[in-house]
């Protein structure tokens, strides 16, 4: 191993991903160094996968340096946290102006943030990419979303571009946005996905709980589902699981426990959204039904102590209509949710003072990632016609969608609630899309209320307006008519 520098790219970590994108990018015709912690990874990697193809192994960190050409284009797929930090402190001895580091895990955006801001003080270009596609993405196309330094596009965009996965010929992966803004949409990417998965189980439990299909039934229900609006990897997966048997014959899924885990992604966005006062509930409710779910102990006891209703064999009459309101409230709960998703995005750019690229998002997610459909084909068509589009929901694509879907929606949670079949995310997306539609909400008594314990003062309609409920002031009314007649000072509105 004592060539020059005649590696196009640097990889460090050589688990799944990180050795599925070297093989990957050497497909594409680039040279790639590859690196790990633990070099013997590196000599059987050699050794095996990569035997054969124009990959070349580094034994330290210096060796590794020296196999790349300039600017160094070095990429990290390592465990999210603290070794991204010790692996950058590691490499930057050896660095030059002009380097890059593209950090491709799953890195909270915060922190992105933070590595930008430090390593362009030192003239390092730092990306966060987002990564998703799962081993087989990596290996043969993933969706990628690097944001960070912009001066570094221009150096990686040919790899990053020719290794991605393709829609209708085109790469799912363009520039994201500055500093953290890769990772942070990464975050909501996956995100959604949880919001998609828990829409999903929700339409599997109906059919299994209230109209008594089979599993099989249900597998076919989704195989026609996929050939639809809602084609997409999540759908075509639930499709396959439902019909795979155990050894018995007996269906694999059935057997499953049913509590679910998660990595933290899906509550980083419902956290971010919170932190944002962003209605993004339909995610929200997907990684509480996680938790939820978790509570498998105390569930099983509070089965046998809370009673419903009951379900009768013949709670569904008409099975094919059944299944089209199903249909109909998982496609307009999923807008309800991408529609969410893109609000949340639009406020993180304005917050953190980001110029991001929406046509560019939804085409990036479009293929090669988890959530991947041709769903997003449509917004990024919206995106397209319109970047600055106030929210998706007013797009008259899918205005008319939800418009359309509304009725077989309302159907499907109104049969859920009588049932007691728990719809935490399609009922979520009907509220949220009651109330986005609501000129008027009831938030004026809760104004009242406020004022009423707590002197946090309130503003008049405009049409109401008087000369003592003056328009555009702060007004506290003495509800009681006796105590203190000051407004609250605490309250920063
Ligand atoms: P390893 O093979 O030496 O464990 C996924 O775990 C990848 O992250 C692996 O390539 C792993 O290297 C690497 N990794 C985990 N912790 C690390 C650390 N503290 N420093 C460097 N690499 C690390």
């Amino acid at each position: 191993m004592s060539q020059g520098a005649v590696a196009d790219f640097g990889l460090i970590g050589l688990a799944v991903m990180g050795q599925n994108l070297i093989l990957n990018a050497a497909d594409h015709g680039f040279t790639v160094c590859a690196y790990n912690r633990t070099v013997s990874k590196v000599e059987h990697f050699l050794n095996n996968e990569a035997k054969g193809k124009s990959i070349v192994g580094a034994t330290s960190i210096e060796d590794f340096i020296k196999k790349l050409k300039r600017p160094r284009k070095i990429m990290l797929l390592v465990k999210a946290g603290k070794p991204v930090d010790y692996i950058i402190n590691d490499l930057l001895p050896h660095l030059e102006k002009g380097d890059i580091i593209i950090d491709g895990g799953n890195s909270h955006f915060p922190d992105t943030n933070r590595r930008y801001e430090e390593l362009s003080a030192k003239g390092i270009l730092f990306v966060g990419s987002g990564v998703s596609g799962g081993e087989d993405g990596a290996r043969y196309g993933p969706s990628l979303m690097p944001g960070g330094a912009e001066e570094a596009w221009p150096h990686i965009k040919e790899i990053f571009q020719s290794i991605a996965a393709k829609s209708d010929g085109e790469p799912c992966c363009d520039w994201v946005g500055p500093a953290g803004a890769g990772h942070y949409v990464k975050m909501v990417h996956n995100g959604i996905e949880y919001g998609d998965m828990q829409l999903i189980c929700e339409a599997y439990d109906i059919m299994k709980r209230i109209g008594r299909f089979t599993d099989k039934e249900i597998s076919e229900v989704f195989a026609t589902w996929n050939k639809g609006v809602l084609d997409s990897f999540l759908i075509e997966i639930t499709r396959d699981i439902l019909a795979y048997d155990d050894v018995d014959g007996k269906p694999l899924v059935e057997k499953i426990l049913d509590t679910a885990g998660q990595k933290g992604t899906g509550k980083w966005t419902a956290i971010n959204a919170l932190d944002l006062g962003m209605p993004v509930t339909l995610i929200g409710e997907a990684v509480f039904a996680r938790c939820l779910s978790a509570l498998k102990k105390e569930r099983v006891l509070a089965s046998k102590h809370l009673t419903g209703p009951e379900i009768p064999e013949d709670a569904v009459k008409d099975k094919k209509q059944f299944v089209d309101d199903l249909e109909q409230a998982l496609y307009a709960s999923k807008i309800i949710s991408y529609a969410q998703g893109f609000m949340l995005i639009g406020e993180a750019a304005k917050t953190y003072g980001w110029k991001l690229n929406n046509p560019a998002i939804a085409l990036m997610w479009r293929g090669g990632c988890i959530i991947r459909s041709v769903f997003l084909g449509e917004i990024t068509k919206a995106y397209r016609e319109n970047p600055d589009l106030e929210n998706l929901l007013l797009h008259r694509f899918f205005a008319d969608a939800v418009i359309k879907a509304q009725q077989g929606w309302r159907k499907t949670v109104g049969l859920a609630t009588t049932y007691g079949v728990p719809t935490p995310t399609f009922s979520t997306a009907l509220a949220f899309y009651d109330g986005y539609r609501s000129a008027r909400l009831p938030a004026n008594l809760l104004q009242a209320q406020r004022d009423y314990f707590g002197a946090h003062t309130f503003r008049v309609l405009p049409e109401e307006a008087s000369e003592t409920l003056p328009v555009d002031k702060d007004i506290h009314i003495n509800w009681t008519g006796h105590g203190g007649n000051v407004s609250s000072t605490t309250y920063d509105a």
